[in-house]
């Protein structure tokens, strides 16, 4: 059995919908942020970096969503998730790590910056990058999108991880209509029944 600690509107919404696309029996476990349950010792000792996804199996617990995406996809029937050619499937983790590195922490030098100064002019200088680092890597994936989807053709796990950042970027100070063919993406992600079951989950 597979559990998933989620928290709504965060970046494991991703591996939430990936689950729901991959037909694998799961359940999730929603921590809320508003309490720190991510910073309680019933999630520590699940997780002991405090963050969600944490994807709990029968072998042990997996953190860092592109190693979770890359999981489920593997679970799921060969293709479904995935590419099967090595070099596709390399370049969908190239995708997934930009997102994770690059984007994830340029959002996160907003409300996060704690993480990185205890200086509050440091900290507000960072927030201030928040807004431009955004609409740079977002002007990359723009530029690379070709399909309907981020592979092409072929829905993978790299769709859910990119429709969850993209959602933030309107809390960034990023109109996503500068970037119709994200925008076009992120319609297409919200049509799709797996997406609709794991917001409606996420309550
Ligand atoms: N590198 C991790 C980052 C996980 C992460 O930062 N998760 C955030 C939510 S998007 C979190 O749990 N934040 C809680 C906190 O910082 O207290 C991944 O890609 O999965």
């Amino acid at each position: 059995m597979l559990t998933l600690h989620t928290s709504p509107g965060s970046c494991s919404r991703a591996s939430h919908i990936a689950l729901e696309e991959s037909g694998l029996d799961f359940d999730i476990r929603l921590i809320d942020f508003a309490k720190a349950d991510q910073r309680q010792p019933a999630f520590l000792a699940i997780n002991p970096k405090g963050r969600v996804p944490a994807l709990a199996t029968d072998q042990g617990v997996l953190t860092e969503s592109p190693a979770i995406l890359a999981y489920i996809a593997a679970l799921a029937p060969a293709g479904l998730l995935a590419p099967v050619d090595p070099f596709a499937f390399a370049r969908m983790q190239a995708f997934n790590l930009y997102l994770a590195t690059t984007i994830h922490v340029a959002h996160a030098h907003g409300r996060r910056a704690s993480r990185w100064s205890d200086d509050a002019a440091a900290q507000s200088s960072m927030a201030a990058k928040v807004t431009q680092n955004m609409r740079d890597g977002f002007a990359l994936i723009e530029g690379g999108l070709n399909g309907d989807w981020v592979m092409g053709d072929a829905y993978t796990v790299a769709d859910p991880y990119l429709f969850t950042f993209a959602a933030w970027l309107d809390s960034d100070g990023v109109d996503i209509a500068d970037f119709p063919k994200v925008q076009a993406h992120f319609e297409r992600m919200q049509a799709r029944p797996a997406v609709i079951r794991a917001l409606a989950a996420e309550g």
